[in-house]
């Protein structure tokens, strides 16, 4: 393909034969979702959700405005302003087979770094009907351990302090939300679309407890009149590579500054419970149950445990993507075990899901060869992740009496992996996690206090009173330290 055609609003009919292209009169959109954190999982999930039913049926109110709340969202900011805020979604299949898209559910893009007023705005504005969330597990603010609200962290100190200029997502929610009140204008449903488990609940309880500190009143009106449905959200999303981009110009005769690539499966199940309505998405394929728990903890505690699971070892063991590591037959194994023998016990039913076939599933998923989910990507922010992926997993099966040793070792593999930041070869791992010198200085004790890593108790809580625990750990980090060979201690467990 020699000439390659610019991804914007007026090039679009030019795609129509490659691709399937937004059939609706963007310029009639408005925006009825506020989106906070447009990476990749919104791009793939939410926003093609909403632009695949505007492509069915008449949504056209509720277009997406993105807001960036760092800056380095900047650089999204831009390239997808300089395309119209299209942007193209690539969907990789496991036979090799790329199918692509054209998104155009996202018609605007915010900075708060630049106006927070304007965001703030935005959020209050009559034609907002849903702040939607994708802030990642740590960007709401609790304490691992006990769930409660962190006052101490700085940001929040600054948002108490300037209310009119805040940093963290509550402090906008707040603002957005006092003057919904204030004006006599109706709130928003706030819908987080996060792996945290009531993923609804917990953005209620932290927004109460800051806006609570902030104006008691405010917080009782909050209570009481906005909606916060708990959701199951699922899509495996790498991150963009510059071979994708390439991808998109050679295969597909497209220039997308930063297109998005996905699996082909996605999910969304949500609780119907909206305050100022919500769009059709069912007819695109989410379903709206009465009681999300069982899904969302079916999902944490097997896909992105899961994830971990083989992102840890396999970081050690010297693996790079989720498909190299799961297509290795010890990890397929060990994998499948931890999901038996440790997952499963702990899970409640779920209606209408065999667990034999999603764990099936989930393989399969994992094994996807053109997906190539990169272990780094898996082991980012692990101190967000792991205290309610695994470690939930660890404390209930310890109440039950239940099977501990492997989702123990992944802990033993996380101590060294957070010390030493090398897989078994000597090849340096690269480790981004906000808590990343907490582990460190904490792993680093291990030598002299075997149980050192432990003593994080934001991450552990009191695990370091259990004795059948620590014994479990002391001898497998012991073991981890001696010989960082980790297929022989995963082999060792499976016997
Ligand atoms: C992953 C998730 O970040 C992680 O640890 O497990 O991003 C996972 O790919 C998504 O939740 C899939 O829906």
């Amino acid at each position: 393909m020699n000439k390659s055609i610019k991804l914007n609003q007026e090039n679009l009919p030019l795609l129509a034969d490659k691709m399937i292209i937004p059939t609706y009169d963007r310029s009639k959109m408005k925006a009825g979702i506020v989106h906070v954190g447009v990476g990749g999982f919104h791009r793939s999930h939410e926003a093609y959700y909403t632009g695949s039913l505007m492509n069915e049926s008449d949504a056209l109110d509720w277009g997406i405005c993105g807001v960036g709340l760092r800056e380095s969202d900047r650089k999204m900011r831009d390239i997808l302003k300089e395309q119209d805020f299209l942007y193209t979604l690539m969907f990789k299949h496991p036979d090799g087979t790329v199918k692509a898209r054209v998104i155009g559910s996202i018609i605007d893009f915010m900075l708060s770094v630049d106006d927070p007023m304007a965001v703030i705005d935005r959020m209050a504005h009559e034609d907002t009907k849903i702040v939607s969330l994708t802030i990642t597990e740590g960007g709401y603010n609790f304490h691992p351990a006990t769930g409660e609200f962190m006052f101490d962290n700085p940001d929040v100190q600054h948002d108490l302090a300037h209310p009119e200029a805040p940093r963290l997502v509550f402090g906008y929610l707040t603002a957005a939300l006092k003057k919904r009140r204030d004006s006599g204008r109706p709130p928003f449903t706030v819908q987080s679309c996060d792996n945290v488990q009531h993923n609804g609940d917990m953005t209620k309880k932290m927004l109460l407890a800051f806006a609570g500190r902030l104006d008691p009143e405010l917080a009782e009106w909050i209570e009481a009149n906005v909606c916060f449905p708990n959701a199951m959200v699922d899509r495996i999303t790498p991150v963009t590579t510059a071979s994708d981009i390439e991808y998109l110009r050679t295969e597909f005769g497209v220039r997308g500054a930063w297109p998005v690539t996905c699996e082909p499966f996605c999910q969304w199940v949500i609780e119907d419970n909206f305050s100022s309505g919500r769009p059709a998405w069912e007819k695109v394929g989410a379903q709206f149950v009465p009681d999300v728990t069982p899904y969302e903890k079916m999902k944490i505690r097997l896909l992105n445990a899961g994830h971990s699971v083989l992102g840890l070892l396999g970081s050690i063991h010297g693996h790079e993507t989720i498909d190299g590591a799961v297509t290795d037959p010890l990890f397929a194994k060990y994998l499948r075990a931890f999901m038996d023998v440790e997952a499963t016990p702990v899970l409640d039913e779920v209606e209408g899901i065999n667990l034999d076939d999603y764990k099936d599933s989930l393989i399969e998923r994992f094994g996807n060869p053109n997906i190539k989910d990169s272990l780094a990507r898996i082991c980012l922010e692990s101190s967000a992740k792991l205290p309610k992926f695994l470690i939930a997993t660890i404390n209930e099966n310890l109440a039950a009496g239940g099977s501990i040793d492997y989702a123990t070792l992944v802990i033993a593999a996380w101590c060294y992996y957070s010390d030493k930041g090398l897989s078994r070869h000597g090849v340096e791992l690269d480790i981004v996690d906000e808590m990343k010198d907490e582990l460190h200085l904490a792993a680093m004790g291990t030598e002299d206090d075997v149980l050192s890593f432990l003593r994080l108790e934001p991450i552990f809580g009191d695990l370091i009173n259990n004795e059948r625990f620590t014994q479990t750990y002391a001898a497998m980090v012991q073991a981890l330290y001696e010989d960082p060979d980790i297929a022989r201690l995963m082999t060792q467990i499976l016997a």
